[in-house]
């Protein structure tokens, strides 16, 4: 079973893009990665992405990355064909990519030198930490605490940076938590002040104060964990980018990995209308194949149109952010409309898929059955369908 790349024709893609999607089915066909124990299989899968090349799309070139910028596109076709072959393998490629995506964009080059060629390499696992217990969508509300070090030790009012940092917290829902070798971590340096008053650090494994051993048990199995911060001290040439500009960091973080997560529901729903498909024709049901009902031809154009519904948004999200074309707002916008249109479809067509093989679909080891748990976050995480309304509903007020 293989994606069609017939889309790679349109005019939002490049020679580029094409020669990914050209290359990578094959490759990922051809990887046979034991997913048993998520956390080996996506250690496994960092490597083999990493040795033959494929993480150099997570970083830029000067740092190792096989195309100059950070490439939306790229991601979305990266995120779409591995996705079709192994959700897991979209995550560990995701992971790279978003984890380190804060240093792509704010790291000075002392910073940028020493992760990101490894993170290119597979040789660094990264990881996002933003969410917190109580502020998931609400980026702004986190209590994570992050005072110079000096000021804390003494209780005084000082704040020079030199002596470093303290953080104190706890982060959650972290992908890839226990597994990383580092964390970009954002934590409030003024608390009083709001989404303008939290900064982003690079926390290393191991670090002091840090314990991320907490995993978190998901319906899709794939590395999760809470971390906790507890005086964890951390040097003053770990602060990333500006002091207090960590919510704009993390905001122009997202706005690019979003769109990749449109691309791997893109790629879970063709595999689940590939895969319906597939048992549609052979199927005998009433003297004939399950296809040659009309029934089943309607639900089959049905998905069709809305995984291309989706496809057009997040092409068109991606292309926006490779040109700079319109807005900063525009793009943020339209990165908005792909991920909400991209995964609430393809929860529809996979449930479409699950339906159309009947009991089947619900055993264990069917893909439709993966595929239906492994979709359900994706309408959570990097901001939840109701986050993404918000973004679009406020664009349009304005
Ligand atoms: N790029 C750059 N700057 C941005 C931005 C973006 N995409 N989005 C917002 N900003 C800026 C705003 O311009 C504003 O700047 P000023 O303070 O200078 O005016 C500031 O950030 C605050 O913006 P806003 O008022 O819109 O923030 P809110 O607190 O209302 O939060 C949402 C907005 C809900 C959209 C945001 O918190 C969000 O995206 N939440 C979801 C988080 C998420 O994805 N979590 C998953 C974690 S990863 S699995």
């Amino acid at each position: 079973m293989t994606p069609s790349i017939a889309h790679l024709a349109l005019p939002f893609f490049d020679a580029e893009h094409r020669d990914i999607a050209e290359r990578l089915p094959a490759w990922a066909a051809a990887q046979d990665v034991d997913e048993r124990d998520d956390r080996a299989a996506c250690r496994d899968w960092v490597r083999r992405l990493g040795s033959d090349g494929w993480l150099r799309y997570c970083v830029a070139a000067e740092h190792g990355g096989a195309l100059p910028q950070l490439d939306s596109r790229a991601l979305v076709v990266l995120r779409e064909t591995l996705a079709f072959y192994s959700p897991l393998a979209d995550f560990a490629f995701a992971m790279q990519g978003l984890g380190s995506g804060a240093i792509s964009l704010g790291g000075t080059p002392a910073q940028q030198a020493a992760y990101l060629p490894a993170v290119a390499r597979g040789d660094k696992i990264a990881a996002f930490a933003l969410s917190e217990p109580d502020a998931g969508s609400d980026v702004a509300a986190m209590k994570t605490r992050a005072a110079c070090a000096h000021q804390t030790g003494a209780g005084g009012t000082n704040s020079s940076e030199g002596a470093g940092w303290r953080l104190n917290g706890t982060k959650t829902w972290i992908s890839n938590g226990g597994l990383a070798d580092f964390y970009c971590v954002f934590a409030k340096t003024e608390p009083q002040a709001g989404s303008r008053g939290i900064t982003a650090f690079i926390v290393d494994k191991g670090a002091s104060g840090l314990d991320d051993s907490q995993h978190i048990h998901v319906m899709a199995p794939h590395p999760l964990a809470t971390l906790t911060f507890t005086d964890c001290a951390v040097p003053a040439d770990c602060k990333l980018g500006e002091l207090n500009g960590g919510f704009k960091l993390a905001m122009q973080t997202l706005d690019i990995f979003r769109a990749s997560v449109a691309g791997a529901a893109l790629g879970m729903a063709r595999r689940a209308l590939a895969e319906a498909i597939d048992y549609a024709r052979q199927r005998q049901m009433f003297g004939q194949t399950l296809a040659d009902f009309q029934l089943t031809q309607a639900k089959l154009g049905e998905m069709a149109a809305l995984i291309d519904a989706g496809a057009l948004l997040t092409y068109r999200a991606a292309w926006m952010r490779d040109t700079n074309h319109g807005s900063m707002k525009e793009r943020s916008v339209a990165a908005a409309m792909a991920k909400m249109t991209a995964t609430e479809n393809a929860q529809r067509v996979i449930d479409m898929a699950l339906q159309m093989h009947g009991g089947r679909g619900v055993e264990v080891g069917a893909k439709v059955e993966s595929l239906y748990r492994d979709i359900r976050s994706l309408r959570i995480y990097e901001g939840a369908t109701e986050v993404q309304q918000l973004i679009i509903g406020k664009a349009v007020l304005q």
